[in-house]
Formats: structure tokens, C-alpha cells, sequence
């Protein structure tokens, strides 16, 4: 179990959107308002003036409970009657916006548009939906995803992932503005308390959490804290539980294992969490300097969930003690 000094101290999760979300229900449903997420927001784009933050709405609808369960994105009981109406007028509709979504689309734009920032707009959207932990996005600023093709063609992100499916080869990946944009001011805050973890969620480490390390040092901040960092592998049995994570291993001639996540981030994470059929990969992990723990990874019930969750706090627990008596 969590000590009581872990209980009072806060902890931060970087995530992105539906493989992220479902570690982020089981922290948020031990920890509540102690721990904050900072979500990629390289996904983030424009589609008929709206602008579309799809991981923070994820994680958002995820913990208020109102995200559709099969699709791990959108709204639950959603009705579609914008979209039929849009293609009426014939126009495309590879993205999918229902009639609940919308709303908060249209509101974050206004909002955005009469000065608000990206972190005021989603603060008060998670009041309205009655979330007490904080949400950050990483950044204010614009920062856009794409991804390289081997014709050396760049594809924006969601015209890759949804419009063609995540079909295309990947070589590469560039995340436009992320030289000039700062952290969030919430993240940054964070990231000057005595935090008692650091997370990064099982999400893609390529589209969902480089974005977030690439920008400000965010990635040399990590390996700064005196505070633990943690990654959760989002690789089991060499394969994604959803998304082109392991498909984009493949194509970017990486083998397709939880060591080879572990390595990634090895610069900058203390420890690993290695699910329990791939246990006999910690010594390889171990070898490069990370603490491993193996626990039950993949996230299909509720009680998965608060039980992985409840492992990264244990895990959290136990290197925050070695790391005092290092
Ligand atoms: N994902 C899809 O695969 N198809 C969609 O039509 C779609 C619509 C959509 C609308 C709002 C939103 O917040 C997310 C939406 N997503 C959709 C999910 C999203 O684009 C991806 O899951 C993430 O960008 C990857 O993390």
C-alpha cells in the first residue's frame, strides 16, 4: 500500500489519448486532485474553424465518466445528427464529430478566440464536467504533429491516423512550433513542487509522448527531478494494446519489445513497469540502468485499472526509498 506521506504528495502523469486514459482513471481514482496530467496536445487541429484537442477531450470525457467506452474516444450516448447534416451539404466526414462533442469543440474556440488560453479553456471545461484533477495541457502554443512518409512527404497527424488509418509507412516524425513553444504554466508549476512521482502512461512514445518531451527541455527537466519517473510499457507480448505503436516500431526498424520503449526513454525515466508475461525482459532493462517492476498491464476493467495504477504508486513508493539511501 501507499505510505500516508505518498498520499499527501502530489504526482504528475504525462499521457497521451486513449491508452494513457485508462492509467489516468485508476490514478485519478486513488489520488483524485493529487495528481495532474500534462497531455500531448501535437494532435491538436482545425476543422471547420473548430479547433480539436482529441487527447484532452479523451481524457477528459474519460474521467468524467462520459467517454464512449468501445471507441476510447468521444462522447458516450452520442447522436450524429451534425454529421449527417454535413454530408448532406456534401461535404467530408472522416472525422467524426457527434452532437455532444461538438459543444465542447465550439466552446473551446470561442473561448480561444476571446483571448483564453489553451490551459484556461480546459480548466473550465473540467469544472463544467466536474473533474477535480488538473488537466495541462502541454503547451499553450501551437505544437503539430506530423509524420514522414518514405517519399519524404509530410502527413499531419490526424489526416495519418484517422483520414488513412495509420495505412502509411512512417520514417519520421516532426512536431511543428515545438521549438518556440513553452511548457504549460500549470505543468511548469508543477514541475517546481516536490512532486512524490512523475508517470508517463503506457501511450505511444513517438505521436503521444515525444511531443510533450520535446518541448522547453521538458525532457532534460525530467531527468533533473529528484522525484522518480516512471514509464508504464505500452508494449506487451511485442505488440500495442491499440494504436500503430508497435506497427510504427516495425516500420522505423526498432524491434518490437518493451526494452526497446525502455531504452528510448532510458535518459530519462528511474524505472519501468514491464508487463507480467514479459518478465524475463528485466534483466535487459535492468542493464541499462532502470529499476523494473513487472505487474498485470493490460487495462480491460475498472479494477485493472486502479490496480496498475495502485502498482505505480507501490513501485513509486519503493524508488523513492532508494533513491534516499542511494
Ligand atoms: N478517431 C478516429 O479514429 N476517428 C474519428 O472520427 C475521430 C474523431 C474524433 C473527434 C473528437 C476527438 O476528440 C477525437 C476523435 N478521434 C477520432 C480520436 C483521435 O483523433 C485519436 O484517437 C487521437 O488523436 C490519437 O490519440
Amino acid at each position: 500500500m501507499v505510505n500516508q506521506k505518498q498520499n499527501l504528495a502530489s504526482y504528475l502523469a504525462l499521457t497521451g489519448g486513449v491508452g494513457g486514459a485508462k492509467l489516468a482513471v485508476g490514478l485519478y481514482h486513488l489520488l483524485n486532485d493529487k495528481v495532474s496530467f500534462a497531455v500531448n496536445t501535437g494532435d491538436d487541429f482545425e476543422l471547420y474553424g473548430l479547433h480539436i484537442s482529441p487527447d484532452i477531450d479523451t481524457l477528459m470525457y474519460t474521467l468524467a465518466d462520459k467517454c464512449h467506452a468501445q471507441q476510447g474516444w468521444g462522447r458516450a450516448d452520442e447522436t450524429w445528427s451534425f454529421m449527417h447534416s454535413l454530408q448532406e451539404l456534401g461535404e467530408q466526414t472522416w472525422f467524426q464529430l457527434g452532437d455532444k462533442d461538438l459543444a465542447t469543440h465550439l466552446l473551446r474556440t470561442c473561448n480561444l478566440k476571446n483571448g483564453q488560453t489553451l490551459s484556461e479553456v480546459t480548466a473550465h471545461l473540467c469544472t463544467a464536467l466536474g473533474i477535480q484533477a488538473p488537466i495541462y495541457p502541454m503547451s499553450d502554443q501551437s505544437v503539430r504533429t506530423q509524420v514522414q512518409t518514405p517519399g519524404g512527404e509530410w502527413l499531419d497527424f490526424q489526416h495519418y491516423f484517422v483520414a488513412e488509418q495509420c495505412a502509411p509507412v512512417v520514417t519520421g516524425f516532426r512536431f511543428i512550433g515545438a521549438d518556440k513553444a513553452t511548457l504549460s504554466p500549470g505543468l511548469y508549476q508543477s514541475l517546481q513542487q516536490q512532486l512524490a512521482a512523475i508517470f508517463i502512461c503506457p501511450s505511444n512514445p513517438f505521436v503521444s509522448v515525444d511531443p510533450i518531451l520535446s518541448i522547453d527541455d521538458m525532457h532534460a527537466r525530467l531527468k533533473q527531478q529528484s522525484a522518480p519517473v516512471i514509464a508504464v510499457t505500452p508494449i506487451i507480448g511485442g505488440q500495442a494494446i491499440k494504436g500503430p505503436t508497435a506497427k510504427m516500431m516495425v516500420e522505423l526498424s526498432m524491434p518490437t519489445d518493451a526494452v526497446t520503449v525502455a531504452r528510448y526513454y532510458a535518459e530519462c525515466i528511474d524505472g519501468f513497469i514491464l508487463d507480467e508475461q514479459d518478465e524475463y525482459l528485466a534483466p535487459e532493462i535492468e542493464a541499462l540502468g532502470i529499476q523494473v517492476t513487472c505487474a498485470q498491464t493490460i487495462m480491460q476493467s475498472f479494477e485493472d485499472k486502479v490496480s496498475l495504477a495502485q502498482n505505480c504508486l507501490n513501485f513509486a513508493d519503493r524508488l523513492n526509498q532508494w533513491k534516499r539511501s542511494a
